[in-house]
């Protein structure tokens, strides 16, 4: 959550939070650090403490479908549930967050500018070479061939569309 979603994202884009069901400041702080988390956490009102859920919990509890900690959501825009699970899948989460932030990519135009040249080849380079980190959307844009791998071939494919 933290490295994938709330340090890749603008946060004037997406906003991530945690809610915790406990109300000891102490058990907050020692989870925080343990977890090196830089995104805000906040109580879940009307907690108890322990395993008790507060209005939160309630408010987003599924029946039949377990307990709603930890799960993660994701609502959208209109305030929506998009997203809900007790797994953690950051693939599927940062799909349904593009989705939903309307991005979308031409494969091979890793710089985003719309066009595919030699600035893209060089950020492909880059990658395999692990000198630049790139975006999952980077990533995907870099995979011309699809096989979730960013390698040789994806050169060859990108240096293919330039010639064409
Ligand atoms: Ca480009
Ligand atoms: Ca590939």
């Amino acid at each position: 959550m933290e490295t994938s979603i709330w340090q890749e994202y603008n946060q004037e884009e997406v906003i991530t939070i945690g809610i915790i069901n406990t109300n000891s400041q102490n058990q907050l702080n020692t989870f925080v650090q343990e977890n090196s988390i830089t995104f805000p956490i906040l109580y879940d009102p009307g907690s108890p403490g322990g395993v008790q859920g507060g209005n939160t919990y309630n408010d987003y509890y599924m029946p039949n479908d377990g307990s709603p900690y930890p799960r993660d959501f994701i609502v959208d825009q209109d305030g929506i549930i998009q997203y809900a699970n007790n797994e953690i899948d950051f693939e599927w989460m940062l799909y349904v967050i593009d989705e939903l932030l309307g991005y979308d990519y031409i494969l091979g135009d890793i710089n985003f500018d719309s066009s595919i040249d030699i600035l893209d080849i060089v950020l492909i380079v880059n990658i395999i070479l692990d000198v630049f980190n790139p975006s999952e959307l980077q990533m995907s844009a870099s995979d011309l061939n699809q096989d979730q791998m960013v390698n040789i071939l994806d050169i060859v494919q990108v240096v293919n569309i330039i010639l064409d």
